[in-house]
């Protein structure tokens, strides 16, 4: 039985790396950066958050981080990239094009980080590194980026240079969480830039799209998530989308974000609203206007801020929720954390990104490389060597392949192919489509009938050739997941 290069990959890279410097040894910025590369194999992976101006990018980044650390305001930091790392004490370090790193003080308002320029204009700076100790950052680091207006201004050329850079500058990101209000013709072909690059070429498997400010679908009507549930659903069932990223969820960011970071007096106002005769609250939510002239229970000034944090749809929410009897402020933040859609997309990133993070981290790596070798034959061919020989990647073309649905197969064998290739979690159990909790045996049972059935698939006669080839992949995908499990024993 073959074995996959499972968990070769990764010192299979840094070996392509060393030769590469090796071989580049007389150019200094050259090898600065193939060494950049290098140190990136160990770091946590890198992810992207992307999307147009004011999609709710950084407030979800807050969420994901569980602290208000990205500033959503418009002011002029907001308009830079901004790495947010684990790290063991707080740090802000503003790195300019041109001219040495710059530490900021450190510095905190109403619960939210202040980032502080000085003065500096966003246009001179090249990103900010922010240090913060998170338990979410240790996985992953986070990139919160400018929007995307339209591509003809400059923050967003900047968005766009960071994303999707030229050949001579590989990403920087090695997965993209993209951010839509609804799918446009704009984010479409986003996509799609970011999509075509290099290496692992036409897959979308480092990219996830999220149907943002889902609260406000249905102009915040109390269905309003299940609206948005549904419109994910539709946009992940579509051909074109399905293309593009590999998975599509819905998430109320503010809603999450707020329910991580909720306070006692939050909830002790909400508890006041809830009091309201429920009638009378009704019609005072039904605008921003009216809730704010609205006279029983808490001022004005309580209303404006609960408006910021909440949202209309997050206030009515809440008030239900208290009626129902989440009496304290962490029930009540569990219930809007659970609501949000946040635990889906963590749920998501965990099983696309992180347990795929030897073949992302792989992939920017090659990407750098493959931009370093033109004119190298025996780089090119070190490159070329891994990329047809790791299993990995050819589990990625065919899994974007059959996505796309490129691949003549009868539904239900696409549908366990895709299982198989790691499309809900690259776990063995996962790709056989077994409970998480199935017995080894099992599992192993169910490898060797998979295994088999694939065998037979390979010698259809009624198969064309780009289904067959598929079939010799999933049949070599069955025995290496057999043979992790044997490993596993
Ligand atoms: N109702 C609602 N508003 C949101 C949500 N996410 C963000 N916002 C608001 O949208 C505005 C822009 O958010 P921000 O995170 O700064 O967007 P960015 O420009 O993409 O980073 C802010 O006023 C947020 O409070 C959400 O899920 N629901
Ligand atoms: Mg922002």
């Amino acid at each position: 039985m073959t074995r996959p290069a499972r968990e070769d990959l990764l010192p299979a890279t840094r070996r392509v790396l060393l030769l590469a410097i090796e071989a580049r040894r007389d150019e200094p910025d050259t090898v600065r950066r193939l060494r950049g590369q290098l140190e990136r194999l160990d770091e946590p992976l890198r992810v992207a958050i992307a999307g147009k101006v004011k999609a709710g990018k950084s407030t979800l980044l807050n969420a994901l981080v569980g602290e208000r650390v990205a500033p959503t305001d418009a002011g002029e930091c907001t308009r830079v990239v901004t790495w947010y790392r684990d790290g063991l004490t707080p740090r802000i370090v503003m790195h300019p094009t041109a001219g040495d790193p710059v530490p900021l003080t450190v510095r905190r308002h109403d619960g939210s980080l202040v980032i502080d320029l000085d003065g500096t204009p966003a246009e001179e700076l090249d990103r900010l590194v922010v240090d913060w100790p998170a338990q979410s950052l240790r996985t992953a680091t986070l990139i919160d980026t400018p929007g995307i207006a339209s591509l003809s201004t400059a923050t967003s050329r900047r968005t766009v240079a960071f994303l999707d850079p030229d050949d001579e500058t590989p990403t920087e990101a090695d997965a993209v969480v993209y951010l839509m209000r609804h799918l446009h013709a704009a984010d479409a072909s986003f996509l799609e830039s970011f999509r075509d690059q290099g290496v692992a070429r036409a897959t979308a498997v480092n990219t996830v799209a999220v149907i943002s400010r889902a609260d406000e679908i249905g102009a915040g009507r109390v269905d309003a998530m299940v609206s948005a549930r549904g419109i994910a659903q539709r946009y992940r069932n579509d051909p074109t989308v399905r293309g593009l990223c590999q998975n599509v969820v819905a998430v109320a960011g503010l809603l999450a974000e707020t329910g991580r970071t909720i306070r006692q007096s939050e909830h002790a106002a909400l508890t006041e609203l809830a009091g309201v005769p429920r009638e009378r609250l009704d019609a005072d939510l039904r605008s921003v206007d009216r809730f704010l002239a609205g006279s029983d229970g808490p001022p004005a000034a309580v209303r404006h801020a609960l408006l910021q944090r909440f949202g209309i749809f997050g206030i009515r929410l809440s008030a239900t929720l208290i009626r129902q009897g989440a009496q304290t402020p962490a029930a009540l933040a569990d219930e809007l954390v659970v609501r949000s859609g946040l635990r889906e997309l963590q749920r998501v990133l965990a099983t696309q990104f992180a347990q795929r993070r030897g073949l992302l981290k792989a992939r920017s790596a090659l990407l750098a490389v493959e931009s370093v070798v033109r004119g190298d034959q025996r780089l090119a061919g070190e490159v070329e060597r891994l990329l047809a020989g790791a299993h990995e990647f050819t589990e990625l073309r065919l899994l974007a392949a059959l996505r796309s649905g490129a691949v003549p197969l009868p539904r239900a064998a696409a549908q366990e192919a895709e299982l198989l290739l790691g499309d809900a979690g690259t776990a063995p159990g996962t790709r056989l489509g077994l409970p998480p909790d199935a017995p080894a045996a099992e599992q192993v049972r169910a490898g060797f009938a998979a295994l088999e059935r694939w065998r037979r698939l390979a010698v259809n006669p009624m198969f064309g050739r780009t289904a067959t080839d598929a079939c010799h992949v999933l049949v070599r995908s069955c025995e290496g997941l057999l043979a992790d499990l044997e490993h596993a024993r």
